[in-house]
């Protein structure tokens, strides 16, 4: 809305020299931000607010630009769309680029959907592989690459994008993709979850969750964390969806303060483990398969690569081999980012890495950008630079022969609980 919305709004934000309404719908957040009471939502509130709760991470940890996210934030408060917005396709553009690979490059690419979200979007991925259609491509090793299991986190729709066409194309002209393609069974998922990333993309560019309407909840709140949600129902991985002394129903017992069972909370963990329609298509493929051996998904934003454990501060006993291939990826970066495990960023249950990793899978996870909706100039960056890790993170795979079992952290050792 324009001006009027500006004069007969409670709050306000200042955009340079401009003062400008905040959106009533958002008034109940503003009263929260509003530290010093004067209806004016200064920057510094703004990025206080956001690191208490939690939406700007440990900035000792985290490469952000703050300024960038204020800004970006108060896009939010005025109910209006971040300039960058143009900068970015949508799902039906992705959708459409995504078919017009596979009808360009039969005999290396197919569009397949992986399931349908709430709203009904399919969620499609490209499956690229030399004799993808009719051919045995289940005997090959298998790597899946995912992006937007966050809705806001456009960035990380983009780049598993930009890959699936550089794979694509690269097919006939390029021997080391040719080779990729000869060796894996590849496959690229840009958009974990359509009806998020939509709605952020329209409506609310803060949203994160899924749109999923909760009744079982007895609330009209809506959505569940995609990246709390992730299990496999074997018995003795359930505390990586739901650590000991965790109980459904209760806040007050949450883990840590970054996994929540209010419906409500931006990482609310779903009434049960993988309740969501988006996370049972993307367990489906890359457990239900067989021979998926490495999982990459990318996330928004900080400038790290992250390795499991995210539920615990246990190491992986294969440590030294996720650190040797996150900072060989983080070669190709310049550098820029940091290799870390990921509960050392911050602990949380039902993360998509943990459960791959619990079931023999190398899998990690890409903070991609120093904000959640990066501008033009850097996302043509940020497609570029991060592709070239997720080559490196392919090969790796593709190369690697051991395949180690590992152990489950018992309840007793190490879970971070409140
Ligand atoms: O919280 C998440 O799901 C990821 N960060 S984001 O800002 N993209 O939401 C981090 C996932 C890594 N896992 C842990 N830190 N445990
Ligand atoms: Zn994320």
């Amino acid at each position: 809305m324009g001006p009027d919305v500006t004069s007969s709004s409670l709050f306000k934000v200042q955009e340079g020299q401009r003062m400008l309404g905040v959106h009533p719908v958002r008034n109940q957040e503003a009263a929260e931000i509003d530290a010093n009471r004067d209806q004016v939502l200064q920057d510094s509130e703004i990025r206080d607010f956001l690191i208490q709760r939690g939406d700007i991470p440990d900035l000792d940890k985290a490469d952000v630009d703050v300024g960038q996210v204020v800004s970006d934030f108060k896009a939010h408060l005025r109910k209006e769309q971040p300039a960058a917005l143009s900068a970015y396709h949508s799902y039906e553009e992705v959708a459409t680029e995504l078919e017009g690979l596979a009808a360009r490059f039969p005999d290396v690419a197919e569009r397949v959907s992986l399931g349908r979200s709430p709203e009904g979007r399919e969620i499609w991925a490209l499956h690229l592989s030399t004799g993808v259609r009719g051919g045995d491509t289940l005997s090959k090793p298998g790597v899946v690459i995912t992006g937007a299991h966050h809705a806001r986190e456009w960035a990380s729709m983009e780049v598993p994008l930009y890959l699936a066409h550089q794979m694509a194309e690269g097919s006939t002209s390029d021997p080391e993709m040719r080779r990729r393609l000869e060796q894996g069974d590849l496959w690229i998922v840009p958009c974990a979850n359509p009806d998020g990333y939509e709605h952020s993309r329209l409506e609310d560019n803060w949203w994160r969750k899924n749109r999923r309407p909760l009744p079982e909840t007895g609330t009209s709140a809506i959505g569940v964390d995609l990246n709390r949600n992730y299990d496999d129902g074997k018995p003795e991985h359930a505390t990586l969806y739901r650590p000991v002394g965790d109980l459904p129903g209760r806040t007050d017992d949450d883990f840590g303060r970054a996994t929540s069972d209010n419906p409500r909370a931006d990482t609310y963990r779903g009434p049960s483990g993988a309740s969501e329609p988006e996370v049972q298509a993307l367990i489906q493929l890359e457990l239900g398969r067989g021979n998926i051996r490495g999982v990459l998904d990318h996330h928004g934003y900080g400038q790290m690569v992250l390795y499991p454990w995210g539920v615990t501060n246990k190491p992986v006993e294969n440590l030294a081999e996720y650190r040797r291939v996150g900072e060989k990826m983080n070669k190709v970066l310049n550098n820029s980012f940091r290799v870390m495990q990921s509960s050392s960023l911050y602990a949380t249950s039902g993360g998509s890495h943990d459960i791959h990793h619990a079931n023999g899978i190398f899998s990690m996870t890409l903070e991609i950008g120093r904000s959640f909706q990066p501008d033009r100039t850097q996302l043509e960056q940020i497609r570029k630079s991060v592709a070239a890790a997720n080559l490196v993170f392919i090969d790796e795979v593709l190369a690697s022969h051991s395949n180690p079992t590992p152990t489950t952290p018992g309840a007793e050792e190490g879970y971070l609980l409140a």
